[in-house]
């Protein structure tokens, strides 16, 4: 029996791989950044066989796609010179997607996107929304694969000056609209772009709350959605308490909040979580599956639940 789409219509990017298009319930991607200054893992996984293994581990654990970045985004982070986020990522690439491995590529830039499909990653995963790399969007366009389409303004350097909204979800939402008219003008399929809103991203921490409560206004522009939430400031500052001077929580230690909003953004209908910790994101997603399957009378016990005592 095929199940009715848990997703709703946009549910997912196309072209994309057959056994994750046919999938009824929210994706995860594990990350797997090969930086030495990512502001939660930077340099765990920055020499190749490492990352490899890393995101090895992260698809035995449950992730459906790995997120390959070789350039931080965390707030005041540098850029990287292209040749040296080629040299950083397109080993890690290759080692994953001759595994098997649905492979994003995490990058602004289009040169690195395009060697990065070229070494078998199928997504392009741009936080920039193509604002850093003007041949984004014809490149997409060319590259015919699923692209996500982050909220930005601006790099990591200017990025918290550019935080200024009458209203933040209004605004998110209207700019995203924007660049999803920008590629298509371009010549990119809409069914090609997931749209994000880039948590974080020249939002400062109050500023990503009413994003999330808002999502059905983002679901509702009619394109799959991806949150990356994991391990944002603004989770640890809500984990330090009411106290305004209080430190936030080390990114370590945001995990059990960010499998939450999980569960959460999945409940609402989002296409991909983008998430450090896998297994409990993936515990995540199959209870919102189910409760939203059960909410529209199509659930099916998982055939592992027959005969378990209550
Ligand atoms: N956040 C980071 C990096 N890449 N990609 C998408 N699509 N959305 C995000 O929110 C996002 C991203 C920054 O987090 P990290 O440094 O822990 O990877």
């Amino acid at each position: 029996m095929s199940l009715p789409s848990l997703l709703g219509p946009g549910a997912a990017p196309s072209p994309l791989p057959a056994r994750l298009a046919s999938l009824q319930r929210t994706l995860v991607m594990g990350v797997v950044n090969v930086t030495p200054d990512s502001f939660s893992d930077g340099g765990q996984w920055l020499e190749p066989g490492a990352a490899v293994a890393h995101g090895t581990d992260l698809l035995a654990q449950g992730a459906d796609i790995v997120d390959v970045g070789g350039e931080s985004t965390r707030p005041g982070a540098p850029r990287v010179p292209a040749e040296e986020e080629l040299r950083r990522v397109l080993p890690v690439v290759r080692g994953l997607a001759a595994g098997g491995a649905v492979v994003s590529i995490d990058t602004m830039r289009a040169p690195v996107a395009e060697l990065a499909l070229a070494a078998g990653a199928s997504i392009v995963n741009d936080v920039s929304g193509g604002l850093a790399d003007p041949g984004m969007a014809s490149f997409v366009a060319r590259a015919g694969v699923p692209y996500v389409l982050g909220h930005w303004r601006g790099h990591s350097d200017v990025m918290d000056e550019r935080a200024h909204y009458d209203d933040v979800l209004r605004d998110v939402v209207g700019e995203l609209r924007g660049r999803v008219e920008a590629f298509e003008s371009a010549g990119v399929d809409p069914a090609q772009i997931v749209l994000d809103p880039g948590l974080g991203f020249a939002k400062p921490g109050v500023a990503n709350w009413p994003i999330l409560a808002g999502l059905d206004e983002l679901l509702a522009l009619g394109r799959p959605v991806l949150l990356g939430a994991s391990r944002k400031r603004f989770l640890g500052h809500l984990l330090a308490g009411a106290d305004p001077d209080a430190q936030p929580v080390p990114p370590a230690e945001r995990d059990r909040a960010g499998a939450a909003v999980s569960a959460l953004a999945a409940l609402a209908g989002v296409w991909a979580v983008r998430v450090h910790d896998v297994p409990p994101t993936r515990d995540a997603v199959l209870v919102a599956a189910a409760w939203r399957g059960a909410r529209r009378g199509a659930a099916q016990t998982p055939a592992s639940d027959e005969g378990e005592a209550r």
